[in-house]
């Protein structure tokens, strides 16, 4: 592993977890996986049911490729267990709950043990070293605080890390800048929507970021693209790194992309064993192939999860990684098979049409894709942004090569609406890039 890795000072740090052999790191996960099996069957009644039903049991996995047998575990098996009926040890030694905010139904609950919150901690200390946070930094934690995971999640591992950690929450963006600038942090802990909202406030305000101390962005909680980072980093004047993860299976610390090689997100595989699959059938699919990313726990206590289906669409790399890190690359998550609109038959991602509007001249990277149903008809309407230096006179033209490129690159016809700069909504924290307006009119 390179110097700057080695390189962080006072806190435990151990990077052989992180360059272990591959057999080393297999024989770990395998010790481990057998004591999670074994611990979600014999503590969690849908386990034990679904294990039963599907004719497993825990001992019978005898390699890791044996966790092939066993069945998924989806979101609705965390709602019809509400609100703690999937935890594994007494409700007692659970001493903190999150919660996702959940857009339909019940949210889901998730808890943790003193030891899941010191696992947690140390996985986010990990997660902010390899995006180049160091003891000693000032982490400005933009993230919201509460039942989000964002929040406490990177606030307990910058404090693990031994860094001076501002608990700013997400929003009143005014304020952000003045203590980013008032206290010289060094690290920002945001959405990248957010960080970007950051930054336009402070252009607004007259304020150059790029003259801060501020050096990293760790970034992540929604899908964003290159394009995007390249504005971050340059608005910003810092290194945007892309750090993953989910309430379900911890919250922030799953994986996390080093600043050395900003290619892919490591993925922590002494606590968690990562598999892609075919989202429609269910079966695995080899390293390197795109697919559903599932994901078993290894060292979670009150929640612990076998074949947590994610919904996220990526693909594993196990190619070297510049840094020296061993554990395989998720690479970036454009998108969740759950976000997919269907518009007159045709299937569109979000990060489909991010992807088309962020090579454009004359627009601004702030967008929401609007669905009403005319008559039987749904219709998507794109709402995008001109960018101050754009006249209103040439608000048609963007308008006409937009609609003309999303019908050439995804096929679907919409309607275009260009607005003026600062009209679509901005984030303050996960961006919202759909507006369902189908079961309102
Ligand atoms: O978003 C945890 C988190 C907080 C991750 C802060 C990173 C930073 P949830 O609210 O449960 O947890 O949402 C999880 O968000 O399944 C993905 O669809 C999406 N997501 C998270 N990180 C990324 C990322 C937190 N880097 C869901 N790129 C996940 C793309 C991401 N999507």
């Amino acid at each position: 592993m390179s110097a700057q890795v080695h390189d962080i000072g006072g806190y435990k740090y151990q990077p052989e977890l992180e360059t272990m052999p591959r057999e080393k790191l297999a024989a770990l996960q395998l010790e481990r996986l057998r004591w999670t099996l074994r611990h979600a069957y014999d503590n969690v009644q849908h386990f034990r049911r679904r294990f039963d039903e599907a004719g497993v049991k825990p001992d019978d996995l005898r390699t890791l490729e044996d966790i092939r047998h066993f069945p998924f575990t989806v979101k609705d098996d965390l709602r019809a267990a509400y609100p703690f009926g999937m935890f594994a040890v007494p409700r007692e030694q659970v001493v903190r709950v999150h919660a996702s905010s959940g857009t339909t139904g019940k949210p889901t609950v998730v808890g943790y043990t003193r030891d899941d919150i010191d696992t947690w901690a140390d996985l986010m200390a990990r997660t902010l070293a390899a995006c180049g946070a160091r003891p000693g930094d000032i982490v400005h934690n933009a993230y919201g605080y509460g039942l989000f995971t964002g929040g406490l999640g990177a606030h307990y591992g910058a404090e693990r890390l031994g860094c001076t950690v501002v608990p700013m929450s997400g929003g009143n963006t005014e304020k952000q800048i003045v203590l980013l600038r008032d206290f010289g942090a060094h690290v920002l802990c945001a959405t990248p929507s957010y960080a970007l909202n950051i930054a336009e406030v402070a252009e607004k305000e007259g304020m150059d970021l790029r003259e801060l101390p501020l050096r990293i962005g760790v970034f992540g909680a929604e899908p964003w693209s290159d394009k995007m980072r390249a504005e971050l980093d340059e608005r910003l004047g810092i290194r945007a790194v892309d750090i993953y993860g989910l309430s379900e299976i911890l919250g922030p610390g799953v994986a996390s992309e080093c600043v050395e090689a900003r290619a892919g997100l490591h993925g922590w595989e002494d606590h968690f064993l990562f598999e892609i699959i075919d989202p429609e059938t269910g079966e695995p699919r080899p390293m390197g192939e795109t697919g559903e990313l599932v994901i078993t726990t290894l060292t979670k206590q009150a929640l612990p999860m076998v074949r947590y289906r994610t919904r996220d669409i990526t693909r594993l790399s196990d190619e070297p990684c510049a840094c020296g890190r061993t554990h395989v690359r998720i690479m970036r998550v454009t998108g969740r098979s759950d976000d997919m609109l269907i518009i007159r038959g045709v299937n569109v991602y979000p990060s489909q049409v991010e992807s088309v509007l962020v090579g454009l001249p004359g627009i601004a990277p702030h967008y929401q894709l609007v669905l009403r149903r005319e008559g039987a008809m749904d219709s998507l309407t794109v709402e995008v942004e001109a960018t101050p230096d754009t006249p209103e006179s040439g608000y048609a033209e963007i308008a006409g090569r937009v609609r003309h490129q999303i019908k050439t690159m995804i096929g679907v016809t919409c309607a275009v609406e260009v607005k003026r700069p600062g009209e679509v909504p901005r984030s303050q924290g996960k961006a919202v890039r759909v507006r369902d307006l189908r079961r309102e009119g």
